[in-house]
């Protein structure tokens, strides 16, 4: 019984431990505008690989219910001011089918950002940070991985392959772990949060951030979903 006891103490501490979380789905409130065509046939190795399923533009990808995908979402203040610990995993975009995948992502002061180009043709990464030291790397069908890291906070920066004028991806710098980046599903969930009153902001790359103040009650969970328009043309 004792033991019984014991255990189920252990639980409870682990449990509280977890802090608060957020979570939300961000959706397009307007008739979504029909996405372009892009024209490959520049490169005609890169036509190839999409045949008759071309891609589009995806500065704007919405899933069902017209939710969006792509959408950075992060705590920008109410943290303590301390330094989490940075995640010894890179993270991974590919240049696979001459477009950046996954478009948007986030990476923490210092975590490795992995750049892999499995097309057997020539890309290049060119970054193009404000804060960070910009880096412009070719990358010939025999190099397949470009490792980068960055030693400053920034918003999210644009990636572009030179090659392929069409191709576009966005990184940002973040000095905590509280931030993700959503899938087509537009659906957001942010975990472990300390109790506390914070700032979240959702960015997206041509509509721009959003931000809002959240209270997060220790061990609650808060639901905070946000809506993008098309913005308004004077
Ligand atoms: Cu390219």
């Amino acid at each position: 019984m004792r033991i019984g006891l014991i255990l189920t103490l252990a639980i409870t501490v682990i449990g509280s431990a977890h802090g608060g979380t957020v979570t939300g789905t961000i959706t397009f409130s307007d008739p979504p505008p029909t996405m372009k065509q892009i024209d490959t046939s520049a490169d005609p190795a890169c036509a190839a690989m999409h045949g008759s399923d071309p891609l589009v533009n995806e500065a704007l990808v919405l899933g069902e219910g017209q939710t969006m995908g792509n959408i950075l979402v992060r705590i920008v203040s109410g943290l303590p001011d301390k330094d989490f610990p940075v995640p010894t995993e890179p993270v991974v975009m590919t240049q696979e089918g001459c477009h950046f995948t996954p478009r948007v992502a986030a990476v923490m002061k210092g975590q490795t950002l992995r750049v892999l180009n499995p097309d057997g043709i020539m890309h290049n990464v060119n970054g193009v940070p404000r804060e960070n030291r910009p880096f412009n790397r070719a990358m010939p069908k025999n190099i397949t991985e470009l490792d980068v890291a960055f030693d400053k906070t920034e918003d999210a920066f644009m990636l572009r392959c030179d090659i392929h004028p069409w191709m576009r991806g966005y990184v940002a710098v973040v000095d905590h772990p509280f931030f993700v980046v959503t899938k087509k599903d537009g659906v957001y969930k942010i975990e472990d949060l300390p109790a506390g009153e914070y700032e979240i902001q959702v960015w997206h790359e041509k509509l721009k951030e959003q931000t809002q103040k959240i209270t997060v009650p220790a061990d609650g969970e808060v639901k905070l979903d946000f809506s993008y328009a098309m913005p308004k043309r004077n």
